[in-house]
């Protein structure tokens, strides 16, 4: 191993859970009724706009009841700390990492407080609700804005970047996901391919890919993640 180890975490919904940002897995795993590939896909947003912008809409005014936990600041905190290179890859759309201090951030999901306009591309911070009539502020057009959110089918943000890091890695740390979504499923396999890299797991349970991991911490992000920074 390097002397400055490059280390790269990927976390997933649960990283939020404790903070009361629910997963999407967990119980039926169902909003409303409607399964997550009927809400999160270009397909159900033809089907039914105003459906979709509501799950956003609710999940976006949500953020404003939640705080970061313990977890997301001892990742904050192993950044500033961290001599070698520092990656954190959230699926996460919400804005925790980001509010608990962490800077070295990609969420290859999207963000929930972000909005793009399929007229003219352009991507905004969006705070407020959206709908099919909101005005793009700026082209101006009207129905062309959508939540700034890769759904099912669509290409994950920044992969080249995160599959380089990812190559280079000395340290995986797989924190909160159930591992049943790709391509992040697979970041576990592409560490692995240096034969040096730890890989260790954080979640409550095992999941789809805890085979892959040489070492597994089993126990919520808000207790495990301060005792493993220290
Ligand atoms: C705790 C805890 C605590 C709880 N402490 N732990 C067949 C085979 C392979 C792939 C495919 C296939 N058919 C289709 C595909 C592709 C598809 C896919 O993977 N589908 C699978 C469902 C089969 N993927 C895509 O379409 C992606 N794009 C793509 O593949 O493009 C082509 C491509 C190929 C190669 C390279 C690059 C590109 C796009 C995926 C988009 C995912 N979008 C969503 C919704 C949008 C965001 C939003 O609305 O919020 O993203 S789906 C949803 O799942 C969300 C999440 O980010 C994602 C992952 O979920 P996550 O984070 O794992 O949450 P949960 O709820 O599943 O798990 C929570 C975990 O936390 C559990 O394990 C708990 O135990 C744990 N936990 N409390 C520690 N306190």
């Amino acid at each position: 191993m390097r002397a400055e180890p490059n280390i790269v975490v990927l976390t997933g919904a649960g990283m939020s859970a404790e903070s009361g940002v629910p997963t999407f897995r967990g119980a039926d795993g169902l909003w409303e009724g409607h399964h997550i590939e009927m809400v999160a896909s270009p397909e159900g947003f033809a089907r039914d706009p105003e459906l979709v912008h509501r799950f956003y809409n609710l999940r976006r005014a949500a953020l404003n009841t939640v705080e970061p936990n313990a977890g997301h600041h001892a990742l904050a905190r192993l950044e500033r700390e961290w001599r070698g290179r520092f990656l954190l890859v959230t699926q996460n759309v919400d804005d925790l990492h980001e509010r608990a201090g962490s800077e070295k951030l990609i969420h290859m999901h999207g963000e929930l407080r972000k909005a793009r306009c399929e007229c003219c591309g352009a991507v905004m911070a969006w705070n407020k609700d959206l709908a099919s009539g909101t005005r793009c502020r700026a082209c101006g057009e009207i129905g062309g804005l959508r939540p700034h959110i890769v759904w099912f089918g669509e290409f994950p943000f920044e992969m080249e970047t995160i599959m380089n890091v990812l190559k280079n890695a000395d340290i995986f740390l797989c924190i909160g996901t159930s591992g049943v979504v790709y391509p992040a499923a697979g970041f576990a396999k592409e560490a692995a391919r240096n034969p040096a890299c730890r890989l260790v797991e954080f979640n409550i349970e095992s999941t789809e890919i805890s085979r892959q991991f040489r070492e597994r911490v089993i126990g919520p992000v808000s207790v495990e993640l301060p005792k493993f920074v220290e």
